[in-house]
């Protein structure tokens, strides 16, 4: 996904020449930053989980200590959709909370140069204006579908600021909206909506199915980032950004689920017909993120959602196996 942007703000931060870790690399975000840190002029580093169990904090400390990264981008995570964060809550707010805090604190410790936080629009309330600022963060109630992994991301966003605060650490916080592409998970229980639709509608295609099923009602609305774009983002922002606030980071364009549905349809070319399950949440009605202030450091994803739901679809014809994991 190429991603044209200009750099109007000057680089606050330089990656050449240094250790850069991408925890969490095996995952859709992680494997995205180790991707776009190719052609940067810096040393990527990886902890596979034989080489640290990121929810133990000896494990971590002892892997950072021995590693020494000057730059950490904090991908990792327990991540699923609406039904694994509504069915899992002690593991979606225990184990994140334990990756960001372990990994933090160590990172303050061992002297890292450069963190950057990943989170996620979730932490916004429910009912937050739309586009929603950053500044609505904390105003209230959050989703109750997704909030232990809601508040366990506010956490870590509030750690990041702390140890600024505290300790004059360089750690910033960006937030991604809905994010899809290579590498994502596609386990129909515990996806996203997107990979869970393509998925769904492939194998309806492929089965000459009359129909297939979509959760919910269709009518809430949500923004799509593709995964290497906010790759971009998360470095662009390591550049040029220091400072207490997170930054949202998303397209600035929302889709209705049904919209979604029907497009993605279209690409996989399925045409038979969409049948909603009123038993499964909606969640929260809207979250498409204000994106101004990102924009306004410079930055503009070139990447649109037909073009990104293409590349990701002809990714999983080259590879179906990826759709059975
Ligand atoms: O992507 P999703 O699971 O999570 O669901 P959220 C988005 C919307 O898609 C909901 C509908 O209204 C679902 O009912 N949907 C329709 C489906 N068909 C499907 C399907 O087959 N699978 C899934 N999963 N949804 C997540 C949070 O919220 O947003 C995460 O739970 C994270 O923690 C992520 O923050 C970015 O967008 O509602």
């Amino acid at each position: 996904m190429s991603t044209a942007r200009t750099d109007m703000s000057d680089p606050v931060f330089q990656l050449d020449g240094k250790s850069v870790w991408g925890a969490g690399h095996r995952g859709m975000v992680g494997s995205a930053l180790v991707r776009r840190l190719q052609p940067e002029k810096c040393t990527v580093l990886t902890a596979d989980r034989d080489d640290a169990d990121l929810t133990r904090q000896e494990e971590v400390e002892g892997w950072m200590n021995a590693s020494r990264p000057q730059v950490v981008f904090l991908a990792a995570a327990k991540v699923g959709g609406i039904q694994a964060n509504a069915s899992y809550p002690a593991q979606f707010l225990y184990e994140n909370l334990m990756i960001e805090a372990n990994i933090i604190h160590a990172a303050f410790q061992t002297g890292v140069e450069k963190l950057v936080f990943l989170g996620s629009t979730c932490i916004y309330p429910k009912r937050a204006p739309q586009p929603i600022p950053e500044e609505a963060l904390l105003t209230g109630p959050l989703e109750p579908t997704n909030e232990w992994y809601a508040i366990a991301k506010i956490a870590g966003i509030k750690l990041c600021q702390a140890y600024r605060k505290q300790h004059g650490c360089d750690f910033i916080a960006a937030q991604p909206t809905n994010l899809y592409g290579p590498g994502d998970n596609h386990d129909l229980e515990t996806s996203h909506v997107l990979p869970a639709l393509l998925r769904k509608a492939h194998e309806a295609k492929v089965s000459g199915a009359k129909a297939m099923t979509v959760w919910g009602s269709g009518s809430p609305l949500r923004e799509f980032l593709h995964v290497d774009d906010l790759a971009d983002a998360a470095v662009f922002l390591a550049k040029h950004y220091s400072g207490d606030g997170h930054i949202n980071v998303g397209s600035g364009e929302e889709v209705s689920i049904r919209e979604l549905a029907e497009t993605i349809c279209k690409v996989v070319g399925f045409d038979g017909a969409l049948q909603f399950d009123a038993s499964k949440p909606d969640g929260t009605p809207r979250k498409l993120a204000d994106v101004s202030k990102l924009r306004e450091l410079g930055w503009n994803e070139a990447g649109d959602l037909m073009s990104g739901l293409r590349s990701t679809y002809d990714g999983l014809l080259a590879d179906p196996g990826q759709m059975a994991k």
